[in-house]
């Protein structure tokens, strides 16, 4: 599978009573079916979350409040880091792509659209076994 992380600007609605953004399954902006939605907030100062990649899962990231760091590391060694910062821009991850959460403001609330339903069985937390994975796989970052 191709492994792809790709930033993503939402088009907004905007008038004189503020902004609105609507995300669709199965669109340029969410290439997927959506089956699964959550969001982390309250993370406690300092902290790195993720530290794994999945095998399957497609996921697109979204800070609809404050702001987060994701650091991704894609199947060739090629390293990324995004910033998400403002509710109308999206990280889209999928395929082998080892990431990492960073740098939460206190205010952050960093909602994900996923592909499927939750299985601990899809997450590859170990790296050694991540690149070795990796091998025969490409990138497009
Ligand atoms: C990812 C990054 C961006 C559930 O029970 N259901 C769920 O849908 C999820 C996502 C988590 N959990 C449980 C499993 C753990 O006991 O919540 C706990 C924390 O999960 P985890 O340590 O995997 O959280 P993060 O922030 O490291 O990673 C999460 C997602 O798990 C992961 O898929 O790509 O956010």
């Amino acid at each position: 599978m191709l492994a792809t992380v790709r930033e993503i600007q939402f088009p907004q609605h905007g008038d004189e009573r503020g902004k609105l953004i609507a995300l669709e399954s199965l669109t340029e902006l969410v290439p997927f079916e959506v089956k699964r939605v959550y969001y982390i907030f309250d993370t406690t100062p300092g902290t790195v979350r993720g530290k794994h990649a999945h095998k399957v899962l497609k996921q697109v990231l979204i800070c609809v409040s404050g702001a987060c760091t994701i650091e991704c590391e894609m199947p060739d060694g090629t390293k990324t880091e995004h910033r998400l910062d403002w509710p109308d821009h999206g990280l889209l991850i999928e395929g082998l792509v080892w990431h990492n959460m960073k740098e939460f403001s206190k205010d952050a609330v960093l909602l994900v659209l996923a592909s499927e339903h939750y299985d601990e069985v899809d997450y590859i937390r170990d790296y050694d076994e991540f690149r070795r994975m990796c091998e025969g796989h490409s990138s497009d970052v």
